[in-house]
């Protein structure tokens, strides 16, 4: 007899990591039920290659509209559902938005992960469901051990990290509470071609190919002299789904365990369009010249500056290798390389 398929419900489906994680689950032969917002206009880009219409038979992949502040709708969501395994990776996930509106940061990201582990209880879903929090390396924020690990002491340095710190203790404190399978993935920075164009890294492709092609002018940025320790998201969704398979729930770093400035990401991102760049100035006269011609092609808006900062980021992956056999195959140089030819891609046909 064919096994039954294990049924997935993941939030926040319609972003970056919603769309890798669907398609690993779909092939994995999941059910998979995504919670999308209402929007006034479509929000389901990065899935609509892999919707499925609700009327066929054999559909495996269905769209449900919620919201991370509304608790009856996610218990709604879940009674029907009846999941195996929960993704909560819905977030008002931009840092430097979180300063402007710190309070729905917190009800979405912090209260909004309350609400789903109080779902799984009010439904008696305590022993069936297994549940995955999208917890971030902003938790570390001002640097007080490299390269941070599990046991690194956090210290968020804004509204969005503070909401994920609370949701991260939630999450062990109802593990360790009523039993829960839950776990953190503390992932450290993932792009991807389907990252959000305002992010540093999917800003910066974007530009090389607009200024490459003759649509864009600058680049304007802030902190060029931030670390981060970038991966590629299609690899960081495999090692959420091995937590959810392990016996016992934990918590877990995913990382490159490199870190590259940002600078160094936007050199990249123009030799990737036959562009050199040499740097010139300091702080906010620093700016970026095409080395052939002479135009400046980059330079610095103390706009995009954080009132704090977090500056330098690099993870230990060691535990996530040796329980769960996760590692990264995709380098940052590579992943520089496969945004910018995806976006030259994007904006030719446009
Ligand atoms: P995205 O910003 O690309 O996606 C966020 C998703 O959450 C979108 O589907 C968005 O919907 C949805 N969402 C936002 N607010 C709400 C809400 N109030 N109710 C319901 N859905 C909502 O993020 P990523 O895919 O990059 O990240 C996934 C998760 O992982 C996030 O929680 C993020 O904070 C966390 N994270 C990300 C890292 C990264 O480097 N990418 C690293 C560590 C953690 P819509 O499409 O309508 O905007
Ligand atoms: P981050 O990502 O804050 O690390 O959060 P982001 O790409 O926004 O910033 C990375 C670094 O680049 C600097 N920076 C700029 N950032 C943006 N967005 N725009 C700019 O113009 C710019 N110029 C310089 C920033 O100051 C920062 O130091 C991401 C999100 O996905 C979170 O949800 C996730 O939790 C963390 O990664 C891990």
């Amino acid at each position: 007899m064919a096994e039954k398929s294990k049924v997935a419900l993941v939030t926040g489906v319609t972003g970056q990591d919603g769309a890798y994680l669907a398609q690993l689950l779909l092939d994995k032969g999941y059910i998979v039920h995504g919670i999308k917002r209402r929007s006034s206009s479509f929000n389901t880009a990065r899935i609509d290659d892999i919707y499925q219409d609700p009327h066929e038979k054999n559909a495996r992949f269905f769209l449900h509209y919620g919201d991370m502040t509304d608790a009856t709708n996610l218990i709604r969501i879940m009674q029907e559902t009846q999941p195996d395994e929960i993704y909560n990776l819905a977030a008002q996930s931009h840092v430097q938005v979180s300063f402007e509106t710190p309070e729905y940061t917190a009800n979405s990201d912090a209260l909004g992960t309350l609400r789903l582990l109080e779902a799984i209880r009010i439904l008696g879903l305590t022993d069936k469901a297994r549940f995955y929090q999208a917890s971030t390396s902003e938790l570390y924020g001002l640097v007080q051990e490299v390269p941070q690990r599990e046991t690194t002491p956090f210290y968020p340095r804004s509204p969005y990290a503070a909401a994920k710190l609370y949701a991260y203790w939630i999450v062990v404190n109802y593990r360790e509470a009523y039993g829960m399978h839950a776990s953190n993935g503390i992932l450290f920075n993932h792009e991807s071609p389907l990252r959000g164009e305002t992010f540093v890294t999917r800003k910066i492709t974007r530009a090389a190919a607009a200024i490459k092609l003759g649509k864009q002018d600058k680049l304007y940025l802030g902190n060029l002299d931030a670390k981060r320790d970038w991966g590629h998201a299609r690899e960081y969704v495999r090692g959420m789904w091995l937590m959810l398979q392990q016996d016992k729930a934990d918590d877990y770093v995913l990382a490159t365990g490199k870190t590259t400035e940002v600078r160094t990401f936007v050199e990249w991102a123009f030799a990737d369009v036959g562009i050199t760049l040499r740097w010139q100035g300091h702080g906010v006269e620093e700016t970026g010249i095409d080395d052939a011609t002479g135009r400046v092609l980059v330079e610095v808006d103390p706009r995009y500056f954080r009132p704090t900062e977090v500056d330098l980021l690099i993870g230990d992956p060691t535990k996530a290798l040796e329980k769960l056999g996760w590692s990264h195959e995709i380098g940052v140089r590579d992943l520089v390389r496969e945004m910018v030819e995806y976006d030259l891609r994007e904006m030719e046909s446009h």
